[in-house]
Formats: C-alpha cells, structure tokens, sequence
C-alpha cells in the first residue's frame, strides 16, 4: 500500500481502518470527521478545516514537535492557575476528541462550552449530546445569554456564566475573528491550530501548534503531571513560554519539510 492510499471505501467504522497504513491517524481523523457530518456535530465546513490541517500536519511530520510540547506544558499550567477556565467546543473537536476533551475538563476542573461559528440550535444540541455519550457532565453553550463585543452574527453568542466570564478559555480550531474577539476582552487565550500562520494562534497566549488529537491528552498529561506544583512553579513555566519563538520554530518546521530531517 502505498503511503498515498486513502483509506479503503469499504471503511464504515473506524476499528476497520488498518493500524499499519503508514497514515493511519490522517485517515482517523477524517472518517472521524466524515461519522461527524453524517451525525448532524460537524459542519461541512469542517471538512474543509479537516483538509487544510491534514495538509500542515504532514509537514510537520505528523508528530508534536518540541515547541508544541512545551506549549502544551505551558498550556496545562494556564489552566492550573485559571480560576475560571474553559475549554470550547465545535463541531469538529467534537469529532475528533470528544472523550479527551472531557477528560482534559474535568483534569484541569474546567467548564465544557459548546461554541459555534455556524450556529444551529440542532447542532448545539447534538454536540451536547455527543458530550454527555462520552462522560461529560455538564454542558455550557445551550442558552447563549451573553454576547462577545465587537463580533457580528451568532457566532458572538456566548454563556454569561461560562466563557463570558472566563479567565482562561482554550480554543481549538479557531475561526480567527472569534479568537481576536476574545484577546481583545482580555481573556487568556490557549489555542489549538496546525496553522501558525493563522490569526487565532497569533492572538493567543498559548499558541499550541500541534494535531488536536495529539494536543489534547498531552495537555491532560501535563496538567496530571503539574496537579501537584505550587503556584510559583506553575507561573515559572507560564512566564518561560514564549508565544513568538514557539509560532517561528513551527513555521521553520513548516517551510523546511520534516521529510527532509
Ligand atoms: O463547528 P463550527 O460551526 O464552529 O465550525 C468549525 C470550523 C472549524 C469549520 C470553523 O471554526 C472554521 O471554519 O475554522 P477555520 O477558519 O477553517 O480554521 C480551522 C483551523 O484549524 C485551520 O487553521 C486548520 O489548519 C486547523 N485545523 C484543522 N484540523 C485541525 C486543525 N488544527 C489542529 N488539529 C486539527 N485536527
């Protein structure tokens, strides 16, 4: 098989998906997103999203590169010193890590907001549902009583008690206006996009350029492994990061091409 095969049409679930085709994860992650569609979480416009990531990860060798692990470190220490975190949740991340991005909540105590770019009180439902299938015990983004200033449409719409109220609020995949919306009410911003080039990494605090499947449990791991440092140690690893040299040493791996390593 070469390692430019998709994965077989006779695919319906994702355990028929052999482990040794050389991309395996690849093709995870898009028949994850493809059952998504299917089920009324994803956007179409996910699909897309899906697309242009699965294209800078393959430059990035489809691995979590030093900096982005360091950003997940820093990541998990934001959260730890966070009196009121959140993590959101769309229509893909609801796809992809649907039991880790629970699992990372309820690790880091934080609240689980369901946030939409294409805002349909279906999907809103439906990705709620998808949560609480795979542990979740709350949900925040059902009643939408808040509005994030200066962002036009429903996808300003926000809980008042969630991440209206945030502190730190995680953002994976990221539609870049929403993300400027938020810095700009001066939130922490930790955001998850195999992009360094787009607009949502580069407003955030912590800017983790890395597959969200990847990126997801190793936040959990560091923040299990963190669970227990004292403040000043965690602020230690805040104030060491730093959002620039991380963006630039992806965009090098980026341009160079692991493939060349
Ligand atoms: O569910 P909705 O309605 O909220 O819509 C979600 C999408 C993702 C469709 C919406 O937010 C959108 O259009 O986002 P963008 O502007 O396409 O940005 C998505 C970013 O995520 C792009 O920079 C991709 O490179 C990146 N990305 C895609 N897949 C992954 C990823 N980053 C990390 N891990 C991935 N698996």
């Amino acid at each position: 098989m070469s390692e430019y095969d998709s994965a077989p049409p006779e695919v319906d679930h994702e355990e028929e998906i052999p482990e040794d085709h050389p991309r395996y994860t690849d093709l995870v992650t898009r028949h994850r997103i493809e059952e998504g569609v299917k089920k009324g979480i994803t956007h179409l416009q996910g699909m897309h999203a899906e697309g242009r990531g699965s294209a800078f990860d393959y430059l990035l060798g489809e691995e979590t590169i030093p900096s982005a692990d360091e950003a997940e470190r820093a990541a998990a220490a934001t959260f730890l010193l966070a009196d009121h975190p959140v993590c959101s949740v769309n229509g893909n991340v609801a796809a992809l890590v649907p039991e880790e991005i629970v699992e990372l909540a309820d690790v880091v105590d934080a609240d689980l907001e369901v946030n939409l770019f294409n805002r349909t009180p279906e999907r809103i439902e439906a990705i709620a549902d998808h949560l609480f299938a795979h542990g979740a015990e709350q949900v925040k983004g059902i009643e939408a009583d808040a509005r994030l200033p200066n962002l036009e449409h429903a996808r300003a719409r926000v809980d008042e008690d969630g991440i209206y109220a945030a502190d730190v609020v995680m953002v994976p995949l990221e539609d870049g206006d929403r993300a400027e919306a938020l810095a700009a009410m001066g939130k922490t911003e930790i955001v998850i996009d195999l992009n360094p080039l787009s607009r949502s990494p580069r407003v955030a605090d912590v800017p983790i350029v890395d597959n969200i499947v990847r990126a997801v449990p190793n936040v959990t791991a560091h923040a299990r492994d963190l669970a227990d440092a004292d403040e000043a140690e965690l602020e230690a690893i805040v104030e060491a990061f730093d959002p620039e040299t991380a963006l630039e040493a992806a965009e090098a791996r980026i341009r160079r091409g692991a493939l060349e390593e």
